[in-house]
C-alpha cells in the first residue's frame, strides 16, 4: 500500500494561509451588512423571507454577503468546497471546504442589535474543522485560529490571545443557550432551560451561536449548550474554542437534531450528564 507521507510543517503553513485569507475576506465583505444595518428598525428598508418556518429569517444581505464571500474564495482557492447557510455550495478537490454563515445572528441584525458576525470557517479532508474566523463588524471584534496555532481576538489592530474559560462547578457557572427556529422542538429547549436557569449562576440567549462559542474561548462565559445548530453556525467557532483550550462536543446529525456543547473540560462533561439525564442527548 502506498504510504502517504504528510509534511506536518507544510500543512500548518498551510492552515495560516487559509486562516489570514479567511480573515481577510471578513474584513472585505463585513461593509455590505454592516453599512446597511438601521440600528433602529423604523430606518429599516431590507427585503426579508422567512425559512423553514415564520420566524427563520435570511435578509438580501445574508444572500449578498455570501455571494460576495464565495466570490472571493473561488478567486483565491477555486478547487476547495464551499457549505454555507444560504444554498452556495461546491465539492472539493483538495480536502478543504469553507463552510460559512453570511451573519449569523439573522435575527439579532434584522433588529438592530450588534450581536451578530460573519462565520468562515474551513474543514480538511477528514471534516475536521481546522480554521476560523468569526467577525463580528458591530463591536468591532474579529476571533481567528487555526489548528495547532492558537486563538486571538482582534481587537484596535491588537492582536489578544485567547484562554478559554477556567473549570467552574455547575452552580457557579455563567451559561449561554439558544433556541430552535422550529416552535415544538423550542417548547422542549424551554424545559431544559427552566431546570438549569436556578441550578448555575445565570443563563445568557445572545442570539449568534458563533458569538457565544467565541464567548467561552474569551472567558466571558464558562460554557454554552445548544441544540440543533448547523455546521456554518458551529465550524468557525468550534476551531477558535479548541485552540482556546476548551472541549467541544458535538452529538447527533448536523443538519438535523443535534447537541452542541463548549466549555472546560470537566464542565462539558458535566453538562453533557446534566442534558442526558433530563433526556437531552441530541
Ligand atoms: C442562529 C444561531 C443561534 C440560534 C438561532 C439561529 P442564524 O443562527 O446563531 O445560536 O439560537 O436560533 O440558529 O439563523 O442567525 O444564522
Amino acid at each position: 500500500m502506498q504510504r502517504r507521507v504528510i509534511d506536518l510543517g507544510s500543512v500548518m503553513d498551510e492552515l495560516l494561509e487559509i486562516r489570514d485569507l479567511a480573515l481577510r475576506i471578513a474584513l472585505e465583505v463585513a461593509p455590505i451588512p454592516a453599512t446597511a444595518q438601521p440600528r433602529v428598525p423604523q430606518a429599516r428598508t431590507m427585503a426579508i423571507a422567512s425559512k423553514s418556518t415564520d420566524i427563520d429569517l435570511v435578509t438580501e444581505l445574508d444572500s449578498a454577503t455570501e455571494l460576495a464571500i464565495t466570490r472571493l474564495i473561488m478567486a483565491e482557492r477555486p478547487e476547495d468546497g464551499i457549505l454555507a447557510e444560504e444554498g452556495s455550495a461546491s465539492a472539493s478537490t483538495t480536502g478543504y471546504t469553507w463552510v460559512i454563515d453570511p451573519i449569523d445572528g439573522t435575527v439579532n441584525y434584522f433588529f438592530g442589535h450588534p450581536h451578530w458576525c460573519i462565520c468562515i470557517g474551513v474543514t480538511d479532508a477528514e471534516g475536521d474543522a481546522v480554521v476560523g474566523v468569526v467577525h463580528a463588524p458591530a463591536l468591532r471584534e474579529t476571533y481567528v485560529a487555526a489548528k495547532g496555532h492558537g486563538a486571538h481576538v482582534i481587537i484596535d489592530e491588537e492582536w489578544l490571545p485567547l484562554t478559554a474559560a477556567a473549570e467552574a462547578p455547575l452552580e457557579l457557572a455563567l451559561l449561554a443557550t439558544g433556541f430552535s427556529y422550529d416552535r415544538e422542538r423550542r417548547l422542549d429547549m424551554a424545559r431544559v432551560f427552566a431546570a438549569l436557569v436556578p441550578r448555575v449562576r445565570d443563563m445568557r440567549r445572545a442570539g449568534a451561536a458563533g458569538l457565544d462559542i467565541c464567548g467561552v474561548a474569551a472567558g466571558r462565559v464558562h460554557g454554552y449548550y445548544e441544540r440543533d445548530i448547523k455546521p456554518w453556525d458551529v465550524t468557525a467557532a468550534s476551531v477558535v474554542a479548541r485552540e482556546a483550550g476548551a472541549t467541544v462536543i458535538r452529538t447527533g446529525q448536523p443538519m438535523g437534531p443535534n447537541l452542541t456543547i463548549v466549555a472546560a473540560p470537566l464542565l462539558a462533561e458535566t453538562l453533557r450528564a446534566e442534558l442526558a439525564g433530563m433526556g437531552v442527548v441530541d
